[in-house]
Order: structure tokens, then sequence, then C-alpha cells
């Protein structure tokens, strides 16, 4: 498989900086919490690419993404995870939340997401299921938009009586504020070991997975509220011919009348969603692409286990 490597600069300069350090630390990181926390906007920060896709909808990740850091003093792979969802279940939500307790079982260090001032039941579901043996961070989420900064402290100390978690560290995941300390937090609890990953490595995601994701992302941000679940996208050819990369998606939904939604008048909304996902491709590819979406009708794939592998959920 290739995954989506840094340009040649970036990827020297990291190299560089991390044979630098005298006691280097490397290892996995999950970022893990209830739905619409910020989970994947804190990922593409750290990264500083947009690699997981983000909307204002609950349950926008599906799939685990691995996003890797380097820095002078260690390498970070962080694997953003879909918002782990209590009540109700079909095969999909089942998958979403294995994918959360599996990548929960493989890490170093357990970043548990939370919006600043507020801790709820969902919440408290998540922080359940932490393993007891590796270190908690909580990143409390959302700083920007609290209205009184004086909430926080009280806040910050129950959590730490509550969870008793080796740091809490408020930040904006949206404006990148304290970030960086987030990060030095977690690098001091990685374990000493040289990187795991080629300093141009970005992710462990190829560039097809991307391309679906970056279609799904238009789906959740320009269509109503139901639509968005009930639609999956898969690419059924992505080929290069020079710099041209050309890639034929297919929307599936789940009935008629949503077909005709993401289609829209005379096809505008088809096209608006197909050029805005072009944008994204070729801002991360740094290439031209070439991009035909269709759209088609597959009743319960949402509920059908091979349907499910077929768009990639594991
Ligand atoms: N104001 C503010 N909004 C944020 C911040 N971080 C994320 N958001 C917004 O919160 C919404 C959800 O962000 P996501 O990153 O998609 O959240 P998520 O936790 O990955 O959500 P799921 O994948 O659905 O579980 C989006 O509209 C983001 O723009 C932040 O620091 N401040
Ligand atoms: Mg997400």
């Amino acid at each position: 498989m290739t995954v989506l490597r840094r340009n040649e600069r970036a990827a020297e300069s990291a190299h560089a900086t991390m044979s630098q350090a005298a006691e280097f630390r490397a290892g996995h990181a999950a970022i893990v919490g209830r739905p619409n926390v910020g989970k994947s906007t804190l990922l593409n920060r750290l990264v500083g690419q947009k690699i997981s896709i983000t909307s204002r909808k609950p349950q926008t990740t599906r799939h685990r993404i691995c996003g890797i850091v380097n820095t002078p003093r260690a390498q970070c792979a962080f694997v953003d995870t879909p918002g782990f969802q209590s009540g109700g279940s079909n095969a999909l939500r089942g998958m979403m939340n294995r994918s959360v307790t599996r990548t929960l079982a493989e890490v170093d260090v357990v970043v548990l997401v939370v919006v600043a001032a507020r801790f709820t039941a969902e919440d408290e579901r998540v922080a359940e299921l932490l393993p007891k043996a590796v270190p908690v961070l909580i990143a409390a989420n959302k700083v920007d938009r609290l209205a009184r900064r004086s909430q926080l402290l009280p806040y910050i100390d129950a959590l730490q009586r509550r969870l008793t978690p080796h740091a809490i560290v408020p930040i904006s995941a949206q404006t990148g504020h304290q970030v960086d300390t987030l990060l030095r937090e977690i690098e001091a609890h990685l374990p000493a070991q040289p990187p795991l990953y080629p300093p141009d490595q970005m992710t462990d995601r190829d560039e097809r997975f991307f391309a679906a994701e970056f279609i799904r992302e238009k789906i959740f941000r320009l269509l109503g509220d139901e639509l968005p679940y009930a639609a999956a996208v898969s690419i059924e050819r992505f080929a290069h011919k020079g710099k041209l990369r050309s890639i034929h998606a297919t929307i599936h939904v789940d009935k008629p009348s949503h077909k005709a939604i993401v289609i829209g008048q005379g096809g505008e909304r088809l096209k608006v969603i197909a050029s805005s996902a072009r944008k994204d491709m070729e801002a991360l590819y740094g290439d031209k692409i070439f991009l035909q979406v269709w759209v088609k009708v597959r009743r319960g794939w949402a509920d059908d286990a091979a349907q499910l592998r077929r768009f990639g959920y594991e």
C-alpha cells in the first residue's frame, strides 16, 4: 500500500531535528472521546495538515486514522477514532465502537478529549473504557467558547479528583491554543525508543482513503441532518497519469429519495460536493485531480457486514 508522504523538505527537517535529542521517545497515542468533541480537529492541528474529516454533526469519523508528528524530542503517532457511542446499535455503530476499544488496547498514551467545563454521562462511559495500565491525559477542548475563564479551575479540579489523569490541558483545537503544551505532555509519557516510522511518513492511510473521506465530509457538511448517516463512499478507480490523478467515486445511499437530494436540482448539489472534495484532495496531494462522482441506491448497507467491509470498515 502506498501511504501518503510529506514533501521532501519537511521530511529532511524532521529527520535533522529528530536526531538531535539525547533520549528520544516514540509511540502511539489514541485520541478518544464522545462524538463531536473535536478529536479530528485536534489530530489535524497536531499534524498541521487536514487528514481527518470534521463537521458540526456527531459521528463524522467512522475510520481509525493515524497521523504522525515529529518533534526534536519525540515521534508520536496519533490515532483518531470514531466518537464512542452508547445506546442503540446497528452493524456500523458496532464496528465503530470496536475500532475504539481495539485502538485503546494498542497504544502507549490515551488522550481523552472532552469539552471544557462540561462532563456528560457519555463522557463518563468513555472514561470507563480507558485501560488502567496506560497514562491518560485529558484535553479540555473548545476553551475559545467558554463564556467565563473562571469556570475552568473548579472544572479541572473536579475532573482531576474524579478521573485522576496524568494531566489536564485546556486547549482549543480550532485556534491551536495550548496544543503545543498538550503535545509536550504527551511526549513525556511515550516510551524511550527510536522512531517507529520514517520521517517522511505523515499517515498510515493511502490516497484512495482520503479521496473517499473528503467526499464523505462534504456530504456531512452540505446535506441536512439525517442524510449523511445514510451515506457511504467507495472509490471505483484511482489512476495516475503523469501528474494527473483520475478518480471515480460512488456515493451509496439508502433510498431513491436520498439519491435525488444528493444530486440536487439539475445536479447542482453533486457538483458542489465533487468540486469541494477535489480541492481538498489537490491541497493534500499537491497535484491535479480529475474527479467523477456517481450516486447509487444500496438499501440497508449500514446493517450489512459484507457491504461495510467493502466500504473499508474493519
Ligand atoms: N469553537 C470550537 N469548535 C471546535 C473546536 N474543536 C473542534 N470544534 C468544532 O467541533 C465540531 C466537531 O469537531 P470534530 O473534530 O469533527 O469532532 P470529533 O470529536 O472528531 O467528532 P466525531 O468524529 O463525530 O466523533 C466541528 O464543527 C469543529 O469545527 C474548538 O477548539 N473550538
Ligand atoms: Mg472525528
